[in-house]
């Protein structure tokens, strides 16, 4: 696909113009779901157009949130549940960025859920990856807020007593636009959810099942998955909210029973975003608050005296 950089020539664009020129290597355990997402993400952003000066991932912290060390795109990586915020931000000083947040079920749903909450509520346009692997997997393993009731961790050797969210439910009912669940082993689907996340103008949640083989053995995410759009028994109008809200209800509850729904489950195409109204209503610029600077020939002397300044 071709699409403009930002110094507004014209050039061809695919995965390989996301990796980083140094090739570092992701530290993920071998299997790990998250390369899924990795993969998925490259392979999406230059189907929709878009090129690596476009595109802006914040990350928390989590194995999920080395994302953008392996993505070359701008990346910041901010400190634990708190990528939204900088996001909104992000996107809010700059409407022209594409703005991807990620991280994990930890990060997202646990120390992140009220900035979840009010992201969704004000519907941000920005795509939000949600790495649900069911536990905390960059500190070995603890229960997290998606681990089922029983899970047994070293936090939780008896097994926990806790009820898992409903991340989906609750995204609906705080107001996101676009709630969509896919998964590491469904590659294709994987892409086009992130495809049209990306391309929707509003908040767009994706719960991402990721698998961690090295301390979440037990989880859904070996089961084999059913997918909505494609199954008779499951059908439902995506842009009715309450039908919606149904097939969450239903289907939330059987992600513990062992069998796992992906797919679209709610798009609204009436809300307008958080941006769109703020532009109506001439609180927010069209163009970026501040011009970047961005030059092939980039004097990278420059950024090295800056960090030396601030060590
Ligand atoms: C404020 C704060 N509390 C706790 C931690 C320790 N910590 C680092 S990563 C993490 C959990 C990561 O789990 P999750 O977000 O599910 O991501 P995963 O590693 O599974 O991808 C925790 C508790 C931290 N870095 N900062
Ligand atoms: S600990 Fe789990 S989530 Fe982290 S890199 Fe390894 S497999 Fe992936």
């Amino acid at each position: 696909m071709s699409a403009f950089n930002a110094i507004g020539e014209e050039r061809e664009i695919d995965r390989d113009e996301f990796t980083p020129g140094n090739e570092p290597q992701p530290t993920w355990c071998p299997g790990c779901g998250d390369f899924g997402v990795l993969k998925a993400l490259k392979q999406a952003l230059p189907e929709v157009g878009r090129n690596p000066e476009e595109v802006l991932t914040v990350t928390g912290i989590g194995c999920s949130g080395k994302l953008n060390s392996y993505l070359d795109s701008y990346g910041f990586h901010t400190i634990h549940g708190r990528s939204l915020p900088v996001a909104r931000a992000a996107k809010l000083a700059n409407p022209e960025l594409e703005v991807v947040a990620a991280g994990g079920d930890g990060d997202g749903y646990g120390i992140g859920g009220n900035h979840f909450i009010h992201t969704a509520r004000e519907n941000h346009d920005m795509t939000y990856i949600v790495f649900n692997n069911e536990v905390f997997g960059l500190t070995k393993g603890q229960t997290s807020p998606t681990s089922p009731k029983g899970h047994k961790s070293k936090t939780q050797p008896s097994g926990s007593a806790k009820t898992p969210i409903r991340p989906l439910s609750q995204s609906l009912n705080a107001g996101a636009g676009y709630i969509a669940r896919t998964a590491a082993v469904n590659p294709n689907q994987a892409k086009e959810i992130i495809k049209e996340a990306i391309e929707y103008d509003g908040f767009a949640h994706i719960d991402f099942l990721t698998q961690c083989p090295t301390w979440n053995k037990d989880a859904k995410q070996y089961v084999p998955y059913i997918d909505i759009q494609e199954s008779d028994d499951y059908e439902h109008d995506i842009n009715d909210r309450a039908e919606a809200s149904q097939m969450m209800f239903e289907t939330e509850n059987k992600l513990y029973e062992g069998e796992v729904l992906t797919g679209r489950y709610y798009v609204d195409d009436e809300s307008p975003s958080y941006q769109a109204e703020k532009q109506a209503i001439g609180e927010m610029p069209d163009e970026p608050l501040v011009e970047r600077y961005f030059d092939e020939d980039y004097e990278w002397e420059r950024s090295y005296d800056l960090l030396d300044r601030h060590k």
